[in-house]
Parts: structure tokens; sequence; C-alpha cells
């Protein structure tokens, strides 16, 4: 995969609440084109799977929780520098610290519930692309 990509979920929060149209729009209008989409639903397993990363942590449980209980929006987006402007986009993971105009400032609710998902690497970008995305299906 090419490393101007990153890969991004709108979380169960998001979704619940409707709010599909408004990320998928504030992230057309960052510049990002959309190569992969769709709704889809992790199992517990997926969730520990994909967060694996923050087992040992003490949030883990409720993280996991939380992302399995209802639909997502997986995508991989393509911009140059992806992973980077899509970070700043998404904003702080904390929705308390996040700066105005980024899609947690307007969405997210909470630490826990805060509406996106964001790669941190190009390397994860391309593992948490093949983790949702069969090859034929990454455009
Ligand atoms: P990010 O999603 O900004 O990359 P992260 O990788 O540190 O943040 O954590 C992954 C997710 O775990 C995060 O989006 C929400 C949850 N999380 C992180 N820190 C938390 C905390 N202190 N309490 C509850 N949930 C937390
Ligand atoms: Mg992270």
């Amino acid at each position: 995969m090419a490393t101007n990509r990153t890969f991004t979920m709108i979380k169960p929060d998001a979704v619940e609440k409707g709010h599909i149209g408004g990320i998928l729009g504030m992230i057309a209008d960052a510049g990002f084109k959309i190569v992969s989409l769709k709704l889809t639903q992790l199992t517990v397993a997926d969730a520990q799977a994909f967060y694996a990363v923050h087992s040992a942590r003490p949030f883990y449980g409720e993280l996991v929780e939380f992302m399995s209980r209802g639909p997502i929006v997986a995508a991989i987006l393509e911009k140059e520098n992806a992973v980077e402007e899509f970070r700043t986009l998404i904003g702080a993971t904390n929705p308390a610290d996040a700066a105005e105009g980024t899609i947690r400032k307007k969405y997210a609710t909470s630490i826990g519930e805060n509406a996106v998902h964001g790669s941190d690497s190009d390397e994860n970008a391309a593992i948490e692309s093949t983790f949702h995305f069969a090859v034929r299906e990454q455009f």
C-alpha cells in the first residue's frame, strides 16, 4: 500500500447518532479521496485484535465493548501525507482537548467514545487496512 494512505473508522457512537454523512463530508472537504468504504460491525474478538496494543491498559475492556456494540464505517483514505494530515483533522483523543474545526471537537462526546479512529503510522495504516479490506477492495 502506498504511504499516502491512512485508515479510519467512524465509531459506533457516531454511527448511532447519524453522523456518517457529516463525518464523510468533513473528510471529503479536507481533500481526502475515499479509496475503500464499508459499513460493518466488529465482533468482540475483532475489537480485541484490532486494539491488542492497548490490552494492558485499564480501559481495554470498555474500549472493546464499545467498539463492538454496533455498526462502524471502515474506510481507506488517500491524500499526500495522509496519516499526519488525518490525525490533524480528527483532533486530540480527548474531545475536551480537540481543536476547533476537528471531527472530534464536533462529534465526539468523551475520551472513550470519540467518534473516529485514525491510524498513527504508515505501517499501522497498512496493517489496519488489511484487517478490514481484502486486496481487491483496496482501490
Ligand atoms: P487515538 O484513538 O487518538 O489514536 P489511542 O490510540 O491512545 O488514541 O487510544 C485508542 C482508543 O482507546 C481511543 O480512541 C479511545 C480509547 N482510550 C484511549 N485512552 C483512553 C482513556 N484514558 N480512557 C478511556 N478510553 C481511552
Ligand atoms: Mg491510536
